[in-house]
């Protein structure tokens, strides 16, 4: 089987029940995570620190990618940007600085989600945080693909994606939506874990690309219900 979860932003405990109730069986399955582990929720560290045991552990089997917010964390080590901490880095470094109280285990961790990859693919699909540039090969898309938006992403036509990925379907996240769906190119996996304002909306997703259905954590009454993925 193959899996992908997105946009987790420090949701630890809805990620958690999602691993243990799709009954991922590490060895054999295969795990992607698209980006945004931190921020707006109260647990990036513990999410950073899963995140980053499971890809080591099982190095052939679980990738992670990195997102437009760890490309915030970046640019404020890097070059001391300032956006980060307005969108939640003030809090996260305050979490991270919990969770990770040695400094060294701490800085590792965190040059670890600044240093991911920012697209994957495999025999079947490529994945990424937000978008694609159908002008360039998947190995050198530039830095902007984290920023994409669902607007600019979905004006693109199809053609030339299928070109770049030959095919392949892009599973990404990024923008949330209600529902996940599949255009036969496209499938957005964010269902907004930290993002929607309205609390009953918020929800963490684990997709299930073999199936093509997806387990949905709902933050606000902590369940987990299965859908299918409705293809248009
Ligand atoms: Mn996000």
């Amino acid at each position: 089987m193959k899996y992908f979860i997105t946009d987790i932003h420090g949701e630890y405990n809805g990620l958690e029940l999602l691993l243990k109730h799709a009954e991922i069986d590490f060895p054999k399955d295969q795990l992607v995570f698209g980006g945004d582990y931190i921020n707006r929720g109260k647990q990036s560290g513990k999410v950073i620190r899963r995140v980053k045991e499971l890809t080591q552990a099982y190095p052939n089997n679980v990738v992670a990618l990195i997102g437009n917010h760890e490309e915030m964390m970046r640019d404020y080590y890097r070059s001391g940007d300032k956006l980060w901490q307005n969108h939640g880095g003030r809090e996260t470094n305050i979490d991270f600085e919990k969770t990770f109280t040695n400094e060294e285990v701490r800085k590792e961790h965190i040059d670890w989600a600044c240093n991911l990859p920012l697209v994957y693919e495999d025999d079947e699909f490529v994945y990424t945080h937000a978008g694609l540039n159908p002008f360039e090969p998947l190995e050198k898309q530039s830095r902007e693909i984290l920023w994409m938006s669902e607007f600019d992403f979905y004006n693109i036509p199809k053609e030339p994606l299928q070109t770049v990925t030959m095919h392949k379907p892009i599973i990404h996240g990024h923008t949330p939506v209600e529902r996940i769906s599949f255009d036969g190119i496209r499938l957005n996996a964010d269902l907004g874990s930290n993002t929607y304002v309205i609390e009953e909306e918020r929800g963490l997703g684990l997709v299930n690309l073999t199936e093509m259905t997806y387990l949905v954590y709902q933050q606000s009454q902590k369940k987990i219900e299965k859908r299918e993925i409705a293809r248009f």
